[in-house]
């Protein structure tokens, strides 16, 4: 296998009149679920690469292995059983690969004018089995064709990503400068995505955010607006919000913003917030603007409220502000289901009964709990924690798998109590 060579992003800027194939690779895991998942940053580059005169296409095998529609939107995806990884071996669940087969992308790879480069993204960082499969595949079938592959993982675990066999690795970020990502690659859109902002101005001890993108930077809403309409013309009705922070400094940014976009569309537009919304900033008047402006998915981000891990999260929310949220939302026509509330569970020294406390308290305050698994990300510091348990976390990315690391990986929590807590999160 050939060394991987680290490239600038600015050197990709660079490349004119080139045939680019950008591919968003299937997923490996125990579950998967499309909470309106699109490779907004492959792109967001492809039409910056359109822009400097390449010829661009694009093969989404998440997108393009549905098979069957859901609600919103949202899509189910053809999946199929495979053995596990070794390190996996001891687990008692099922493995699965998600998205189209490898016969069909072969076949998709074969049918297409031959690109020239091939512009591969990646996501969570214990999804690199799909990573690795599709550069295989395109080894195998395209030759001599060139990969890059960028995105989260590669960032995150540069290291390993350099061991794929990708011909080039980018680790390094680039704020879009392109006013929308090149969604009119896809024949039909089930729906839209968007960002007011790249980054976020916290830094919690768990989060990869401030890694990701150092600079917190909000986009012109004339911009956001301008994605909004061209994915609507698209054929787009349901937006999902990718923001970490889409509510920091909302009188300037996300109230004009929904005002406008229901003077242009009258409320037909079905927004979803899937990343969690600050909790502190939802008062009287931001849970009625929510709810007039057509939000239908709201998720709230708590995590806990164990003060120890509230100092982890920079303090983010207080008891009394979440219960007075809540207190908004369905005073300004939220239903409790509508109120999904984030409770971490499994970071290092988390205790348990903190968990059950929170989940308690979140049904107290009329919000419907729900439990987001902990994932050790690499560079932040509840990953230097979690490292002394567990060493080979820094090696191994399939161990920062959120569906099995506290359960199965640190042993902080055995499957029976995580089904215990689960059982009581649904109530
Ligand atoms: C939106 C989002 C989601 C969405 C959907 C994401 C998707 N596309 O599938 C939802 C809400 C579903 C989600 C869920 C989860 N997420 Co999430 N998510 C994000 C978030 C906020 C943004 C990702 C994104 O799209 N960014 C926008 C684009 C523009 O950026 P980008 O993709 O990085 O692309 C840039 C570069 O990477 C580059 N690039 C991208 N592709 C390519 C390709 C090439 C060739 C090149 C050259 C460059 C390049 O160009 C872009 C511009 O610079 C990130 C955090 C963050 N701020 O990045 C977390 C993040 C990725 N999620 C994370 C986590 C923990 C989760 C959950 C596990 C949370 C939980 N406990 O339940 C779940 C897991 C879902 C699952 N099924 O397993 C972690 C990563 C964990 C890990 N180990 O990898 C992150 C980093 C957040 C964190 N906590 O730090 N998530
Ligand atoms: S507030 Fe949310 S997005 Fe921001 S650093 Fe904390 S967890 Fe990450």
């Amino acid at each position: 296998m050939q060394k991987t060579k680290k490239k600038d992003i600015e050197e990709m800027f660079s490349l004119s009149g080139k045939k680019i194939l950008g591919i968003n690779p299937p997923v490996h895991d125990f579950s998967f679920f499309d909470l309106w998942s699109k490779p907004v940053g492959l792109l967001y580059l492809l039409e910056k690469m359109k822009h400097n005169n390449n010829d661009i296409a694009l093969l989404d095998c998440i997108h393009e292995g549905a098979i069957a529609q859901k609600t919103f939107g949202r899509e189910k995806i053809y999946s199929e059983e495979i053995e596990k990884p070794a390190v996996y071996s001891g687990i008692k669940r099922r493995y699965h690969r998600f998205g189209l087969s490898k016969d069909s992308i072969v076949e998709k790879l074969l049918a297409i004018e031959k690109p020239e480069i091939i512009f591969l993204t990646s996501v969570m960082t214990y999804w690199y089995g799909g990573v690795k499969e599709t550069i295989d595949l395109v080894h195998q079938t395209l030759k001599d064709v060139p990969v890059v592959l960028g995105g989260v993982y590669a960032r995150l675990c540069p290291e390993h990503a350099s061991t794929l066999g990708a011909d080039y690795i980018i680790t390094d970020n680039w704020q879009p400068d392109v006013p929308y990502p090149a969604m009119d690659l896809y024949e039909k859109i089930p729906y839209g995505v968007t960002m007011t902002s790249f980054g976020c101005p916290m830094s919690c001890e768990y989060c990869a955010s401030r890694i990701l993108w150092p600079k917190y930077h909000r986009r012109f809403i004339a911009e956001v607006l301008s994605e909004i309409d061209y994915q609507k013309r698209l054929g787009a009705v349901d937006f999902a919000f990718y923001d970490d922070a889409l509510l920091i400094d909302k009188e300037k940014y996300a109230y004009p913003l929904v005002e406008e976009l229901t003077r242009r569309y009258d409320g037909t537009l079905r927004l979803h917030t899937p990343n969690g919304l600050h909790v502190r900033e939802i008062d009287s008047e931001c849970a009625e603007i929510l709810k007039k402006s057509g939000f239908v998915t709201i998720r709230l981000s708590l995590e806990s409220i164990d003060p120890d891990i509230v100092k982890t999260s920079c303090g983010k929310v207080a008891r009394n502000e979440y219960a007075t949220a809540i207190n908004n939302l369905l005073k300004a026509g939220y239903s409790t289901n509508d109120c999904e509330t984030y409770i971490l569970l499994g970071l290092p020294e988390q205790s348990i009964e903190s968990v059950k406390d929170t989940i308690k308290f979140v049904r107290d305050c009329g919000g419907k709990p729900k439990l987001a698994e902990f994932s050790p990300i690499p560079g932040t510091s509840s990953f230097a924690k979690a490292l002394k348990k567990t060493p080979n976390l820094a090696t191994e990315p399939l161990l920062q798998n959120n569906s099995v690391y506290s359960s199965w990986i640190s042993g902080d929590i055995s499957p029976k109590v995580l089904q215990e807590l689960k059982d009581l999160a649904r109530g």
